[in-house]
């Protein structure tokens, strides 16, 4: 089932879910003015990811990295969940259990009321030393300007995953129990290249789940799915909510 169409299989497949996987990527953030990665004016297409998401970039150029982030909390802090965010928060009325598996670092899913949220790549909520590990969660340094210093004379960073790092082990033990027990495994706004969180999809469909992909472009994964959707999340995810509600109410 491909194209713009919201199949009634769909519907009926999450009427009868008992867990709802909602797995996104920074498409998902793009309508709250968040840029995503690899549009056209996405944040890569200014930085390559090996300049700038990594261990190396930040030891090497230390304030520059720190500065990308801090470009980027100044638009995230203010950001708002848009009604994509919303109707995934909204799901959790009309399915069993909803479990949203994000790769994005903005916060907005928490924000919008979803109540399980996996964040495979962290936060830039909070930061911690590169070197001791000591955490930094107090909000003040989210608007710094330059790149501070711990205690033990480490660099204080980000707490997101950076390429070549491994993911929060918790995190990818209950993203793969939960892709494993999806009924539906919703593939939300992501180019689907970075692994190991784009393994997820796969792993849910070997297990018997509805796979659909919600993203007004291809994937190298479109082709795994049991039905696209081209359309923006935020258009896409409030009807497919409004359907259900219809349904479950008939
Ligand atoms: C790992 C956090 C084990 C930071 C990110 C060689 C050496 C080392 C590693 C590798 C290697 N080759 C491959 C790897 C693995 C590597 C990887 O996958 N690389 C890719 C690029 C080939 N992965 C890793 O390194 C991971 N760690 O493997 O550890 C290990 C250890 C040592 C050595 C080897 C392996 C860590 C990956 C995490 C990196 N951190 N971000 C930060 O945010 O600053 S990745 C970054 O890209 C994002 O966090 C996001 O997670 C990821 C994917 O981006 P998307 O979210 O999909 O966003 P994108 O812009 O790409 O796409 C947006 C989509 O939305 C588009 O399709 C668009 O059409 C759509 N869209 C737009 N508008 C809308 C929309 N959809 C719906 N509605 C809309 N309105
Ligand atoms: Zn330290």
């Amino acid at each position: 089932m491909n194209g713009t169409m919201i199949s009634n299989t769909l519907i009926d497949r999450l009427a009868n879910a008992r867990l709802v996987v909602a797995f996104t990527g920074a498409g998902v953030s793009a309508e709250s003015g968040v840029a995503t990665f690899r549009a056209t004016d996405g944040l890569w297409s200014r930085f390559k990811p090996e300049e700038l998401a990594n261990v190396q970039a930040f030891l090497a150029n230390p304030q520059m990295v720190w500065e990308w982030y801090q470009a980027r909390r100044d638009v995230i802090l203010n950001a708002r969940p848009n009604p994509g965010h919303i109707a995934i928060a909204e799901l959790e009325e009309l399915v069993p259990k909803v479990s949203v598996i994000t790769q994005n670092i903005d916060g907005l899913h928490a924000a919008a009321g979803s109540s399980e949220v996996i964040e495979l790549h962290g936060t830039i909520r909070k930061n911690f030393c590169q070197s001791c590990g000591k955490r930094y969660d107090d909000d003040a340094l989210l608007t710094v300007e330059d790149v501070q210093r711990c205690g033990c004379g480490g660099m204080i960073r980000p707490q997101v995953v950076w390429f070549g790092e491994n993911l929060p082990e918790d995190a990818v033990t209950l993203a793969e129990e939960r892709s494993i027990a999806a009924s539906v495994f919703l593939s939300i706004g992501t180019s689907s290249v970075v692994y190991p969180a784009a393994g997820l999809p796969l792993i849910a469909r070997e297990y018997g789940a509805y796979l659909v992909e919600v993203n007004p472009e291809e994937t190298p994964l479109s082709h795994s799915m049991h039905e696209t959707i081209r359309l923006a999340s935020g258009e896409a995810l409030p009807e497919i909510v409004a359907r259900l509600r219809t349904l479950k109410s008939a």
